[in-house]
């Protein structure tokens, strides 16, 4: 391969051979490549800098093993990762994912998106992922607690508020960062922000919880805006029923949009009357206190529960996928379209396969992850500025910083998603090619390091 290399095909060909069998993190950067070459090439200050071969390298993977003891007595053994991608515009920051499914290639992928997704929210922080293969489904609260304080014995000499900070993603939310945070401030002596999504009684934001959901809301109607409609009147279709699930539903709610699904790994419920606030109260309980399935939605609302199915044929003008990535295939994207989906924004990381997005680029409004779920990660910038000055916000205040942040993004996607000015705009190249510019400068401007 000659350096820097300008061609897709031979990019990717060396990145595959360098990194064998991470088909998500090649998926990832294939996305990315695909827009930034052609964007680089022929440019005098990128010239020989090289700078996709080096941010498709991690400046470091971290790898350990994580021993705990189960309420029976038995010593279990998992793995875990960070992978401090790039710390070019500012601390390493990025979430920690427990799911069986976690594996080096998915953190890999995470970590790189995180690169560009962070660079979008205008805020000073690089891009990081970690997690493990752990599974807190089914565990008490003690065996969760006993896991987050081993794995936080090694992490804690990796991370800290100047350095990289942790926050939540699949299977990490308050319960976890509670956890985590309490064993990082006693190893380490010292109370400081090294990790968002903190409860408000010890320095988290108001509105971080809520932050990803509403923002991949506040994105899609800004999508929506360029063609002067809005979601009132539109039915939604939601897949998960997580953190980001559950919060973009009630802001589709408060916008007078009818979101009529959501689902778990079981399958999808499907209620034609829409979920309303007092439906999604209770399935905030069932979720977030009980930590009950899906299912109990139907039996208890009297809809339709579709075992181990998707929820992407079900007739919607608005799309939201708000679970994990791949979820959405390429036939999964035509049965959208052909049901006349006029948008879908991203509240997952890579939710839809590269031969998904093909598919959609162009034919409806397309946002990417990178760009319409940067709300969460924004949001948790914010709680680092507040924990750096030792104050609060109030809900409101970052409610509005956090619009002002999604308007913003969208603003960067038409300016390089919409080089023609014809006011269509390719919000994966715009998402790529801003997200890139901001962190290729920072490199130019650091040397070669
Ligand atoms: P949660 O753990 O709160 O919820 C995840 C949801 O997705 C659950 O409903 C879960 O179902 C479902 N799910 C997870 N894995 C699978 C799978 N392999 N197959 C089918 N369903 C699955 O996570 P979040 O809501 O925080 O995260 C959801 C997505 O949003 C992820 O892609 C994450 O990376 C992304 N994201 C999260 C942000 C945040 O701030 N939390 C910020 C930006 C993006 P079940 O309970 O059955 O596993
Ligand atoms: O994917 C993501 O952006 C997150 N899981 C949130 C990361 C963060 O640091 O808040």
């Amino acid at each position: 391969m000659s350096y820097p290399c300008t061609d897709l095909d031979s990019f990717m060909a060396g990145l595959r051979k360098r990194n064998p069998g991470q088909k998500e993190f090649h998926d990832a950067v294939q996305e990315v490549a695909a827009d930034v070459l052609p964007f680089i090439q022929g440019k005098e200050k990128y010239g020989t800098e090289c700078l996709l071969e080096r941010l498709t390298e991690p400046d470091r993977i971290i790898t350990w093993r994580v021993s705990w003891q189960d309420d029976e007595g038995n010593v279990r053994a998992d793995r875990a990762w960070r992978v401090q991608f790039s710390n070019a515009i500012g601390p390493y920051k990025g979430g920690l994912r427990f799911h069986p499914s976690v594996n080096q290639s998915i953190l890999k992928f995470l970590g790189f998106e995180q690169i560009f997704k962070n660079s979008l929210t205008g805020l000073p922080m690089g891009g990081a992922k970690g997690g493990s293969n752990f599974d807190p489904k089914g565990k008490s609260d003690h065996e969760v607690m006993r896991f987050c304080q081993s794995m936080m014995t090694e992490l804690h000499r990796y991370i800290g508020p100047d350095k990289d900070v942790p926050a939540g993603d699949i299977g990490v939310g308050a319960r976890e960062i509670g956890y985590l945070f309490g064993q990082y401030k006693r190893l380490e002596g010292k109370f400081t922000g090294a990790i968002t999504g903190k409860g408000i009684a010890y320095g988290g934001s108001a509105g971080r919880t809520e932050a990803t959901g509403y923002g991949v809301v506040y994105f899609m109607k800004e999508m929506l805006a360029t063609k002067e409609d809005s979601l009132e009147g539109k039915t939604a279709v939601v897949s998960g029923s997580g953190n980001v699930a559950l919060y973009c539903l009630e802001k589709l709610i408060q916008l007078g949009a009818k979101p009529v699904t959501a689902s778990d790994s079981d399958g999808f419920i499907h209620d034609p009357d829409g979920i309303d606030e007092d439906k999604l109260e209770w399935l905030k309980d069932l979720k977030v206190n009980r930590r009950g399935r899906i299912r109990e939605y139907a039996e208890e609302f009297g809809c339709d529960f579709h075992e181990d199915e998707k929820p992407w044929g079900i007739d919607c003008d608005v799309a939201f996928p708000c679970a994990t990535q791949n979820e959405i295939d390429e036939d999964a994207a035509k049965t959208l379209i052909k049901n006349d989906l006029i948008a879908l924004a991203e509240g997952a990381n890579m939710p839809c396969t590269l031969e998904a997005q093909q598919a959609l680029r162009g034919e409806v409004l397309y946002a990417p992850g990178k760009a319409s779920n940067a709300g969460g990660v924004a949001v948790s910038g914010l709680e680092q500025a507040q924990n750096s000055q030792r104050v609060s916000w109030s809900k409101e205040e970052v409610e509005e910083r956090l619009q002002e942040i999604m308007r913003e993004i969208h603003d960067k996607c038409r300016e390089y998603g919409d080089s023609d000015g014809d006011g269509e705009i390719d919000y994966v190249k715009g998402a790529n090619i801003g997200g890139f510019v901001k962190v290729a400068d920072a490199l130019l401007q650091q040397g070669v390091v």
